[in-house]
């Protein structure tokens, strides 16, 4: 109680000392959270902008939560891969193909890894990608309307997790499983695991106008676990990095039994060769069932296509594409550095980080330094690759971001801090404790060759005492820390819903202009869409009934509809014919089993209602949208079964 009334205290004092005379940045690393002079860095004055756009993996919700950096205000949570009864997604017709998959329709999914497209290396703001960790999917978003725009389904994939990682062109979207599975799968039995199950890492490609995504190749792997992965930029750009674990292909008791390698392995993947490879008609076409799942802005609707096959590549018949670096012990994250000349290797059972040289490894491998091999894939030498060991003092290294300034940042989950270290030398210059056991951390751009390293946010594991209590679920916390300083400094805590696993973020003035105020009814291809007042109808189809309705403030047209019978499927189509930026209205149907809809200006979406009883039914705009919201509504007469009504429809009459 004590320490939130200081804190407030703290804020009104900084808002005051704002109106007064002018602040100086100074670098005061002495103070804690409590100091006026960090509350001044985290405020951002009503209707003032904040710096940076974060966007949050949404862990166990499937999702994408979008937050401002500093002020930790969320602003949208974007629904990926989780059906979202707020706006509809995954509940309207339109939307229903998003979530379809080789399994059928999959509503939910563990979200882990965004990722925003580069150009040169650096951010662009265009495509936001993020995996599915659980039925393995790739999604793109896109960063004009904040929306899911497409979804390609993994096959041979399971465990979704060294996903979904950009190369610096953005000219592959990277997908690797975590689980090793049978390739392709079938029955047999699970202690004939070591040998005979496989890792799938694939390349998907972006369609460099468009975005659109295409698996190009699977690399079938040895049946390891992939962990996480991250792309070569620079000097490097053209490999791909993976850490793996449990390279002892243990079936049973993996905490005990992935552990007893002193080393597991980097691979590094040379996919430019690969590419040249399958270009070259190398590879095996398998094949495989896997959705792709594409959003059109023009028809408001999505698609849902079924591929039958996908391009694999045995490691092996590419001589000088794949290569092991031992790195103790069990590694986690494996980050590269802006300049591409490092490979930071977080080995989670380890106090020490592994650093790899991409000069060293090259050279390594054109004097065919081996250390034998795995599977037929070469083993590189430890010592020969080795840059450094950052000797830290901290305990279970998870991932590593770098400032862009020379420094890097790693987090430790057990001791619970974040280290800041300097690329090169391999120092440590400062560590902060996180509330608690922190996962990731992220710096704005921190993935790209140019971040932005003004802030760094941990994405905490355990919230305990940080919030008033709320039962016993906790949203999980985040901390922003200053780390303008050669001194990081802890500034502010806010809560992120779901588990944040990673987090990309990218400054405001580049997403800011692009983002889209409302989709143009003029061109509204939606098949159902009611373009004109005067096309409004209700159209009986046997039992299908199709209402074109039309909205805006505050009316729908039409309010009245008769002649629905009891057993009737009917689908409302309705059109937002607003024009106006931030002007949606919503939709509910009494007993409605689907979501309501809440429909963009210029927009279309429909929805479903199967109404079981005779009666005269209410529906509703449920988004206050001007004096008269509450006036915007609407009653359906459903008479028996076999009545003889025919159907009607009107607006004020
Ligand atoms: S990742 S911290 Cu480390 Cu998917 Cu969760
Ligand atoms: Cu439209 Cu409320």
């Amino acid at each position: 109680m004590k320490k939130y009334s200081l804190y407030l205290v703290a804020v009104l004092g900084s808002v005051l000392f704002l109106s007064g005379c002018g602040n100086q940045n100074g670098n005061d690393s002495s103070n804690g959270a409590l100091a006026s002079n960090n509350a001044e860095k985290v405020y951002v004055a009503p209707g003032e902008h904040d710096e940076f756009y974060a966007f949050m993996s949404g862990g166990y919700s499937g999702n994408v939560a979008v937050y401002g950096l500093p002020s930790g205000r969320m602003f949208k949570e974007i629904p990926v891969f989780s059906q979202f009864p707020t706006n509809g997604y995954g509940y309207s017709e339109e939307t229903k193909p998003m979530l379809e998959t080789s399994f059928g329709f999959v509503p939910a999914d563990d979200s882990h890894h965004p990722d925003i497209s580069q150009t040169n290396g650096e951010l662009d703001g265009r495509w936001l990608f993020i995996n599915g960790n659980n039925t393995p999917r790739i999604a793109r978003i896109d960063l004009k309307t904040f929306e899911t725009a497409e979804i390609i389904e993994v096959p041979n994939s399971a465990g979704n997790h060294s996903s979904s990682y950009i190369t610096e062109n953005s000219e592959y979207v990277v997908a690797g499983t975590r689980f090793s599975v049978p390739i392709p799968q079938r029955d047999m039995p699970i202690k004939d695991y070591k040998g005979n199950f496989k890792g799938a890492l694939s390349f998907i490609s972006v369609e460099p106008e468009t975005g659109r995504m295409d698996i190009k190749f699977q690399l079938i792997m040895p049946g390891f676990n992939y962990d996480l992965s991250h792309p070569g930029r620079g000097k490097s750009h053209g490999w791909f990095f993976f850490t793996t674990y449990n390279t002892e292909e243990a079936n049973s008791l993996l905490e005990v039994n992935a552990s007893q390698n002193d080393k597991d392995f980097i691979a590094a993947v040379n996919w430019k060769k690969i590419e040249e490879y399958v270009e070259n008609g190398g590879g095996t076409m398998v094949p495989a069932n896997y959705t792709h799942n594409v959003y059109s802005d023009e028809t408001h609707s999505a698609t849902s296509t079924m591929k039958k096959e996908v391009l694999t590549v045995d490691p092996t018949k590419v001589p000088g594409a794949v290569f092991f670096m031992p790195t103790p012990k069990s590694p986690h994250g494996v980050d590269v550095n802006p300049t591409g000349d490092y490979i930071v290797g977080n080995g989670k059972l380890s106090a020490d980080l592994t650093v790899f040289s991409f000069d060293k490894m090259i050279a390594a491998i054109d004097g065919k330094k081996y250390d034998g091999e795995a599977y037929g894939l070469p083993i590189l030498k430890f010592e020969d690759v080795l840059a450094g060991q950052v000797k830290s003092g901290g305990l279970g290294p998870l991932h590593t971001e770098f400032d862009g300034k020379g420094n890097a940042y790693t987090t430790f989950f057990i001791s619970s801090e974040v280290v800041k270290w300097k690329v090169g030398t391999w120092e440590v210059i400062d560590r902060k404790p996180t509330f608690y056991s922190v996962g990731h951390c992220m710096i704005p751009g921190g993935n790209s060759r140019k971040p932005f390293g003004k802030y760094l946010v941990s994405m905490n594991k355990i919230t305990k005492d940080r919030y008033l209590p709320t039962g016993p679920e906790l949203e999980h916390s985040a901390q922003l820390y200053d780390i303008s300083g050669d001194k990081m400094e802890l500034i502010y805590d806010f809560p992120t819903h779901g588990e944040p696993h990673y987090a990309a973020a990218i400054p405001a003035s580049i997403l800011a202009p692009k983002s889209q105020k409302i989709y143009k009814l003029a061109e509204n291809e939606h098949p159902f869409a009611t373009k004109n007042v005067s096309d409004a109808r209700v159209v009986r189809d046997g039992n299908e009934v199709h209402v074109y309705m039309a909205m805006i403030r505050s009316h729908f047209t039409p309010d009245n509809i008769e002649g629905v019978k009891v057993g009737d499927k009917v689908y409302f189509h309705i059109t937002n014919h607003e024009q106006d930026f931030d002007v949606p209205h919503g939709f509910m149907m009494i007993g409605q089993k689907n979501s309501g809809l809440l429909i963009m200006p210029g927009q279309t979406k429909t929805s479903v209602w199967e109404p079981k009883k005779e009666g005269v039914w209410p529906f509703y705009c449920t988004d206050f949208c001007s004096a008269l919201h509450q006036e915007m509504q609407g009653y359906i007469r459903v008479s028996p079964a076999k009545s003889n009504i025919d159907l009607s429809w009107s607006l004020g009459e």
